[in-house]
């Protein structure tokens, strides 16, 4: 069984070391969230997503604390003493203690697979008023919309759920704007997508998060997000200029 502390030098132990941890998750949580900015925050599905990410930071920080703050306080208050050359006491195991570092990751491990799975699924799921298909290829990107217009940036409108369509042309990419939360991988041989509601007017930088060759760095492309008169406009003006070209041809 596992002993609880008994002597009242062994309680003042635990309680010094327990309020050093919280002290400690509280100080490094704070620190990580400020030197690792979020920047998800220009669509619908970037809240889940943000807030998970908080959620394994504050989960670091805590287990980090446990680990360290219980490692060096047991370092520092039970060292060797000057002129101390007995042997320490010698003790085996602890069975209840090793069930319990055992099952507690377990079961948190599962938690949080399961709340990433939610996440991902409300990412992967929901309307689609504006349809765009975005290809990757080694090293940039093609998009087309349904009425046949491509281009070399994408352009949708804002507060409009959209469904984006992936396909790689040669090996595996992930598209990602760090603004808007959620990567989908783009899988040669496979269409996956993504819904996107983006709520941010502005320009926004697309870019391979997935190694995939030697300009994988480059693989960027321009996105932006306008009002949908400006995006009806913009749809208009490819229309007319894809058909006199075909015309003209
Ligand atoms: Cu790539």
């Amino acid at each position: 069984m596992l002993k609880l502390p008994q002597s009242y030098a062994d309680r003042k132990h635990f309680l010094i070391v327990g309020a050093l941890v919280v002290i400690g998750t509280i100080v490094l949580g704070f620190f990580l969230l400020a030197i690792l900015p979020i920047k998800a925050q220009a669509s619908v599905q970037a809240e889940p997503i943000r807030w998970l990410f908080q959620l394994h930071i504050w989960l670091i920080a805590f287990l980090f604390s446990l680990v360290v703050v219980f490692m060096l306080y047991a370092l520092l208050v039970f060292r060797r003493r000057k002129h101390d050359d007995s042997e320490g006491e010698h003790f085996e195991g602890n069975t209840a203690l090793e069930v319990i570092w055992t099952v507690v990751p377990l079961v948190l491990v599962v938690i949080f697979s399961f709340i990433g799975v939610q996440t991902l699924r409300g990412a992967t799921s929901g309307g689609d008023e504006v349809q765009v298909k975005a290809e990757g290829f080694q090293w940039s990107w093609a998009f087309s919309y349904p009425n046949g217009v491509t281009s070399a940036e994408m352009v949708l409108p804002v507060n409009k759920p959209a469904l984006i369509t992936l396909q790689s042309r040669d090996v595996i990419h992930s598209f990602w704007v760090a603004e808007w939360g959620p990567k989908q991988d783009l899988v040669p041989g496979m269409t996956t997508s993504l819904h996107i509601t983006p709520t941010e007017i502005g320009e926004f930088q697309l870019a391979c998060a997935e190694l995939c060759g030697l300009s994988h760095w480059s693989m960027t492309a321009k996105i932006r997000v306008v009002p949908e008169a400006e995006y009806t406009a913009w749809m208009e003006e490819m229309l007319a200029a894809q058909n006199t070209q075909t015309a003209s041809r």
